[in-house]
C-alpha cells in the first residue's frame, strides 16, 4: 500500500512542470504477461541465464538456439496487449502534448501499442530482423532463405533480431534524444526497472530533476530516487496520471 502523501507530492509535481521524462523497464510489461528480463525463465528456457543469451558471441556460438530463444519471445508478446500503465502514459501523453517523453528499454513495443508516440526506444524491437554482418549485395532480407535463423543462400550471412545486446552500441538518435531529454526535465518517473544496465539507468543519475522510482521491489537506483512508490506500474501509473 503507497502511502496518500507521496501520490500527492508526485501528482503536485506532474501538475507543476511541463518537463516530465518516464524511462520504462521490463516491469511494466510484467502485468500483461511478459516476463521481466531478470525473471526466473519458464518452461524450456528455465535453464538458461537471459544474459548470457542476449550476446553476439552466444549468438555466433549458437545461433540456433539464441534465435530460437527469440521466436519464444516473439510468439508470447505477439499475444500481449498493454495494460493499464501503459495506456495511462499514452493517455497523459495525449491529452497534454509535448510535456512527456517515453523513453523504453523494452523491446516488447507495448508502449507503441498503447497509442504512445515518439517513444525513445533504447533497445530496439523485438520484431524486427536485421543481417548479423555487414550485408553484401547478395543480401536480400524478404528473400532469405528459411531457417532457425533465416540465413542469405549466396554468402550464409545470418539473420538476428533487431535488439542490442550487451556490448553493443545503443542507437545513436535515441540515445542522444534520451539523453537531452533527461538532463532538461524536472520530473523523471522510472518504471519498472532493475537500473541495472547502462546507458539507460544513467538518465536516472545525470537528471537535474526530481526522481520518481516506481517498482514493487528495491532496485539499484533507489539511491538517486526522490520518492520511491513501491507498487506495481499498472496500479500506481494510473492513479498519478489519471487522477489529477
Ligand atoms: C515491476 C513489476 C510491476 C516487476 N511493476 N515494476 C557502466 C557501468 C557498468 C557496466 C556498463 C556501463 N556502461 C555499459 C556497461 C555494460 C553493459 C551493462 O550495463 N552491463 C550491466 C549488466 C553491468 N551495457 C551494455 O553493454 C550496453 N551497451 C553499451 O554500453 O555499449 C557501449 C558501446 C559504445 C560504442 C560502441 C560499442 C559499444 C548495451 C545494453 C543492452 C541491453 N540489452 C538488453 C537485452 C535486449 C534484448 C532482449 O530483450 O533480449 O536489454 S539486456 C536487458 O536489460 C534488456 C532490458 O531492456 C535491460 C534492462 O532490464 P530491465 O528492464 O531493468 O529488466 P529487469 O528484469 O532487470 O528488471 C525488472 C524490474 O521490474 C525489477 O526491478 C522488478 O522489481 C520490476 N517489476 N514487476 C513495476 N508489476
Amino acid at each position: 500500500m503507497i502511502d496518500e502523501s507521496s501520490l500527492r507530492a508526485v501528482r503536485g509535481h506532474l501538475r507543476a512542470t511541463s518537463r516530465i521524462v518516464v524511462l520504462t523497464g521490463a516491469g511494466i510489461s510484467a502485468e500483461s504477461g511478459v516476463p521481466t528480463f531478470r525473471d526466473a525463465q519458464t518452461g524450456l528456457w528455465a535453464k538458461f541465464d537471459p544474459q548470457q543469451l542476449a550476446t553476439e558471441e552466444a549468438f555466433r556460438a549458437n545461433p540456433r538456439m539464441v534465435w530460437d530463444w527469440y521466436v519464444f519471445r516473439r510468439e508470447l508478446i505477439g499475444k500481449v496487449s498493454p495494460n493499464a500503465g501503459h495506456r495511462a502514459l499514452a493517455e497523459f501523453a495525449s491529452r497534454h502534448p509535448g510535456r512527456l517523453t517515453l523513453v523504453t528499454q523494452n523491446v516488447d513495443g507495448l508502449h507503441q501499442k498503447a497509442g504512445s508516440e515518439g517513444v525513445l526506444a533504447l533497445h530496439g524491437n523485438i520484431f524486427d530482423d536485421q543481417w548479423l554482418d555487414t550485408p553484401k549485395p547478395c543480401c536480400n532480407a524478404d528473400a532469405a532463405a528459411a531457417g532457425s535463423p533465416p540465413y542469405c543462400d549466396r554468402c550464409g550471412n545470418l539473420m538476428r533480431p533487431g535488439v542490442v545486446w550487451f556490448g553493443e552500441a545503443l542507437p545513436m538518435r535515441a540515445l542522444d534524444a534520451a539523453q537531452v531529454a533527461a538532463r532538461a526535465c524536472d520530473l523523471m518517473l522510472v518504471v519498472g526497472t532493475s537500473g541495472a544496465v547502462y546507458p539507460a539507468a544513467g538518465l536516472a543519475r545525470t537528471t537535474a530533476g526530481q526522481v520518481v522510482i516506481i517498482n514493487p521491489e528495491p532496485t539499484e537506483l533507489d539511491d538517486a530516487a526522490d520518492i520511491v512508490l513501491r507498487g506495481k506500474a499498472a496500479q500506481v501509473l494510473p492513479q498519478l496520471l489519471l487522477e489529477e
